[in-house]
Order: structure tokens, then sequence, then C-alpha cells
């Protein structure tokens, strides 16, 4: 979900000119978490941004921490570090660390290759989705040596969409994987989620 002040990073695919109103798929995929839409995301958003999505406490209380701990200062360049730890969307291409897969690039857009390398290189038993054993082999072959900060934070985020978005065999579906790119898979989790509650609560 855009919100208003999360215009975009500079892009344009020919010549690097701006395009102050294209707003990247990494910010995209947050933007789910900016309860307010004001552009900044606290850790209390991303706490309920994950309840929403159906992660349990623990899961949630663990992941606000470590994402905020990580990202806030990152996204603020030049700024006093805030003991709120907000993470501010526009920047949030500065997040990015190493060990990753290449699907978002440096600006935070989507890279269509790298995204389809994962499946090729990893996806070896069903090949539009990856086991646990695959993911975990895809998250050490993506290490670059001695970036010890990107391999803890590549682990922790394939972890958590593999915990929260596996599908009843265990399988990690390659549309799946491509929605949490293009920041749709939450949405479309929190509509689903909200559904079945209405549902519940109709037939009680
Ligand atoms: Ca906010």
């Amino acid at each position: 979900m855009a919100c208003q002040s999360a215009v975009g990073v500079p892009y344009n695919n020919n010549n690097n000119n701006i395009n102050i109103n294209e707003e990247s798929a990494l910010q995209k995929h947050v933007a789910f978490f900016d309860r307010n839409h004001d552009g900044v995301i606290y850790p209390w958003e991303t706490f309920q941004g994950f309840r929403a999505i159906g992660s349990g406490i623990l899961l949630s209380f663990f992941a606000s921490i470590f994402i905020h701990l990580f990202l806030s200062q990152k996204t603020r360049p030049g700024k006093f570090p805030s003991l709120l730890f907000p993470i501010e969307i526009n920047n949030i291409h500065r997040g990015k660390h190493g060990s990753d897969s290449g699907a978002y690039d440096s600006e935070g857009r989507f890279v269509e290759a790298k995204f389809e390398e994962i499946f090729e290189k990893y996806g070896q038993t069903h090949g539009d989705a990856l086991t646990y054993q695959e993911l975990k082999a895809m998250v050490k072959g993506i290490r670059i040596p001695k970036n010890y900060g990107g391999w803890v934070g590549a682990f922790v985020e394939w972890n958590i969409l593999y915990i929260l978005f596996k599908d009843e065999n265990g399988l990690l579906q390659k549309p799946t994987v491509r929605a949490a790119f293009d920041g749709t898979l939450f949405h479309q989790k929190q509509k689903q989620l909200d559904m079945m509650e209405m549902i519940n609560k109709a037939n009680q």
C-alpha cells in the first residue's frame, strides 16, 4: 500500500534520470507495515503488521526488534539515532544488506533475472518451489565471505518468509516468493485472514 510520502527512488531504466513518482518494489514490500501511512515505520507498526499476517506474538516481537535494530539508522542518513528506531520508507534501499539474492537492486527495484535464478539454481525438486533444505542451501549459497551481518539478515528474512508462507506440503512456492518481492503478499494474506475470521464469526 503506497503512502503519499513514499515517493520513490531515482529510477529510469534507460539513463538513470530521476522519476520521483516511481515507488520501488522494495518500498512496496515494506509499506504494508506502515500502518498509519505516514512514510515512517515504527517497531509497534511492524509488530501489528506481523500479527495481521498471522504471525504469533513471539515471532512478531522478535521480528520487530531485529528489523528495527538492523535497519533504522541505515534508513536515516545524517540523522541522530532515535530510540524509537523508526524506519524511513523512502530510504529503505539503504537498508539492503549483502549476501542477499540480488532480486532487489541497489535502488530497491525488482530484478526478474535474479528472482528466476533462485529457482533455477535451488528449486531442484519441484522447479517452481523451494523445500526447506533447498531454501537453506540457497541462503548459504548467496553468502558473501565474511559479510556476517548479511548472513544473519538473509537467514532471518528467508526463515520468517518460510515459517509464515510455506504451503501445506512445507514448500515455499514461486508465486508466493514473487508476491513477497513485489509487495502484494502481505496484503493478500491479511485479506485472507480477515475473510476467514468473518466466516468463523458468521458460523458461530
Ligand atoms: Ca507509520
